[in-house]
């Protein structure tokens, strides 16, 4: 037996034990272990039933990804359950933690199963470019009926155990010992005279309902919100299968489509952002035994939708927090505004009123700085200017105690001249949160020159507690993720002066991607705030380094965004839907004359290349200064910060996928035809001559 996985007979029940850590994902080991244990189970006379369950955290999470791309090895994953399921003894899976693709797989060719209230189950293989390859499409169907397996496998998303028990996943929810309760619950299936039930048998779930339509409606909806994915019209034929087809011929088809999108490069992509987010909040130089400050309270400085957002990420966290404001009338508009954002998610239906009451228990309002004296962590979220900021550093240096990590939230100003306004600098670090902070799970954590290890790998565990990806950054204006979009946002404009449209420009990347184009981005978030970027870079930058003038003319022209009603695009009152602005032409045609351009159409491939190629020009300048520790960090931080295509890797990854010789000679082209701004990063130059890539270094 490997010792991954151990059989042992409590009277008439074998006991199956998988204790793989951390996850007890199915590699090799696990599934030739499996396959031995329960052949041995099988083979017992002494056996009556069998019982599956997992030490550690978890039932098996799904397959090793770890192993994906490399030469498969034998017993595969669909061959183990089968012969879980071809068993002629009652097996019983015992369910606790997350029992997620392959794993829950094992568990439905198990003939029965038990699972924690707390557990959860899902087929997310979709999330990597896959699809269920073990029998999921094929036997949860048989389970839950076609439309609930066609919107789990579609989505990835997992459903809590009491739901799985509602749906007929789970026999029976269970609060004890996993072992008594599973060893329990196979004597009364051996009392009551149940033996085997072969899920794969079981067609009573996919009669009667016009799981056709079901088809037809998800293969709908994937084609209207994730068009340019390779795995969900795949999970949807597989699950097609399930009741076009008898079991064997269905589990065949599923391993044909399983194969195809094992060779997709969208699976490649997807499995690097898996790996790339856990990496991503590793500091390569602190140490392991770093010490951590515990966090029990936290504060916030400034009550507008930044703040508020910031002091609802504690709240969600179970951390008490104070926000900070200079009245009482503010103060109180900041506990409204706390509400109003908790009031919107019970009317949507993802919060309760009694979780909102808790949460909103954890927020007070605070207008004296004294009152943040005994708090572990305070986060300011002022005004973008440096005056304001000292004020603030200043204030919170004399009040807070000593030990308390002071935050500053800025996107784009000098951390290391803020923590010098406090005589604690070690204690200073960026807490760079992404708006909505309650809703965007990228944090940008900036160390300082003086930032102490210990803070740093403090704010690094604040952000574990407050369920964001965490990636440290160095400081630098804009850092990562808004040095680099600085570069996309002017490229942008710039096509615009040399032919383009909004619409053409956003529509090509909405194609490869983007979650939102540039110009709909601009729209939004409001041209005033690039404006003000635009102003403070052309009184810094050598004349050299030119820049569009189309925002300073939309500016005068009172074209704001969606503030005013009229950017890029128009939109109607109270609606956010981008319509064509016609008095924008003559504002570009305009533009183009005063940079002496003559206008022409553009293709998409150039429009991509003068975008996405000014990420990875800025991104390969980033890690060669030390910005960023990882190419991978970056990718982390497009993918989760900035609407990147996971299904594209990241523009790093992208870049490695296109072959890093040939950005390097588009990036010379453009240097040579379009001057300062494209100079190659020398970084770039390097990889290109030794024909290395991103991910090698
Ligand atoms: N394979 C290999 N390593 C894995 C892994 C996996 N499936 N899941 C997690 N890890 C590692 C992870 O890299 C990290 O490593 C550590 O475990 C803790 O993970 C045939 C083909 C289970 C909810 O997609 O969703 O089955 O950084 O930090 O926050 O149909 O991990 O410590 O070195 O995420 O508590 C389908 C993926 C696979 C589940 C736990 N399964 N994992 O979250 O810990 S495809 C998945 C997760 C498949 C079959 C198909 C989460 C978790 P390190 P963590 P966590």
């Amino acid at each position: 037996m490997s010792d991954v996985v151990t059989l042992e007979r409590q009277g008439d029940i074998a006991v199956v034990t998988v204790n793989n850590p951390p996850v007890n994902a199915l590699g090799i080991a696990v599934r030739e272990g499996l396959q031995n244990c329960f052949k041995a189970a099988e083979a017992d006379p002494e056996v009556k039933a069998i019982v599956l369950v997992c030490e550690g955290m978890t039932f098996m999470a799904g397959a090793d990804i770890k192993e994906f791309g490399k030469p498969p090895k034998s017993p595969s994953l669909p061959e183990v359950v089968a012969g879980i399921e071809a068993g002629n003894k009652p097996s019983v899976a015992v369910i606790h933690g997350t029992a997620l693709g392959g794993g829950l797989e094992v568990a439905v060719s198990c003939h029965y199963r038990i699972a924690r209230k707390d557990a959860k189950v899902g087929l997310p293989e979709v999330k990597l470019g896959l699809l269920p390859g073990a029998g999921g499409t094929q036997r949860l169907p048989r389970l839950v009926g076609v439309p609930k397996a066609l919107d789990m496998i579609v989505s990835g998303n997992p459903i809590g155990a009491p739901e799985a028990f509602e749906l007929g996943v789970v026999d029976k929810l269970i609060e004890g010992d996993l072992l008594s309760e599973g060893i329990a619950f196979a004597q009364q299936l051996l009392m009551d005279g149940k033996g085997a039930r072969r899920t794969g048998e079981r067609t009573d779930k996919l009669e009667g309902v016009d799981n056709a339509g079901a088809v037809a409606a998800k293969r709908a909806e994937i084609e209207k919100k994730m068009p340019g994915l390779f795995s969900p019209q795949r999970c949807v034929s597989a699950v097609e299968a399930s009741f076009t087809l008898p079991l064997e011929e269905g589990l065949k088809r599923e391993r044909e489509l399983f194969g195809e999108c094992l060779t997709s490069p969208q699976r490649g992509a997807l499995v690097h952002a898996f790996f790339s987010e856990r990496q991503a909040s590793k500091v390569d130089d602190l140490p392991k035994d770093t010490p951590v400050r515990e966090i029990k309270s936290a504060g916030v400085i400034g009550g507008g939708t930044m703040g508020v957002g910031i002091a609802i990420c504690f709240a969600n966290a179970g951390i008490p927090v104070k926000i900070l404001e200079i009245s009482s009338e503010a103060r109180d508009k900041a506990i409204d505004r706390a509400r109003d954002t908790y009031g919107m998610s019970v009317k949507r239906g993802s919060l309760t009123q009694d979780a909102l009451e808790k949460r909103m228990g954890l927020i007070s309002g605070v207008t004296d700085y004294a009152d943040l004296g005994d708090v572990d962590v305070v986060v300011e979220a002022v005004f973008e200017e440096m005056g304001v900021k000292q004020k603030v550093f200043e204030a919170l240096d004399a009040n807070c105690k000593p030990g308390a990590i002071l935050a500053s939230n800025t996107s784009s100003l000098d951390l290391n001249k803020i923590a010098e306004f406090t005589k604690r600098p070690e204690d200073v670090v960026g807490l760079h949160f992404f708006s909505p902070a309650n809703v965007m799970r990228l944090l940008e954590v900036v160390r300082g020159e003086k930032t102490s290890n210990e803070v740093l790998a403090t704010a690094m565990a604040i952000g574990k507690k407050l369920k964001k990806v965490s990636v440290p950054v160095g400081v630098c204006d804009g850092f990562v993720g808004n040095r680099m979009v600085f570069q996309y946002g002017r490229e942008s404009e710039f096509l615009l002066e040399e032919g383009a449209t909004p619409a053409q420009v956003d529509g090509v990347l909405k194609k490869f991607g983007m979650a939102m184009g540039p110009f709909a981005m601009r729209d939004l978030s409001g041209l005033d705030i690039g404006l003000a970027i635009r102003t403070r870079q052309r009184q810094t930058l050598p004349a050299e380094y030119k820049l569009p003038t189309i925002l300073d003319k939309m500016a005068e022209a009172g074209m704001l965004g969606q503030k005013t009603g009229k950017g890029f695009y128009v939109y109607e009152p109270g609606s956010r839907t981008p319509q064509e602005n016609p008095d924008l032409p003559p504002i570009l045609e305009a533009a183009s004359k005063e940079q002496g351009v003559e206008r022409q159409q553009l293709s998409d491939e150039y429009i991509i290349e003068r975008t996405i190629y000014a990420l990875i020009n800025e991104g390969a300048k980033i890690l060669e200064e030390g910005i960023a520790q990882r190419a991978s960090d970056i990718d982390v931080i497009y993918l989760n910060g900035y609407g990147f295509p996971a299904h594209q890797g990241g523009p790093m990854f992208y870049a490695d996928a296109v072959g890093v010789d040939r950005v390097y000679a588009k990036i010379c082209e453009f240097h040579d035809k379009l001057g300062a701004w494209w100079k190659p990063a020398p970084l770039l130059e390097k990889l290109a001559k030794e024909g290395r890539k991103f991910a090698d270094l």
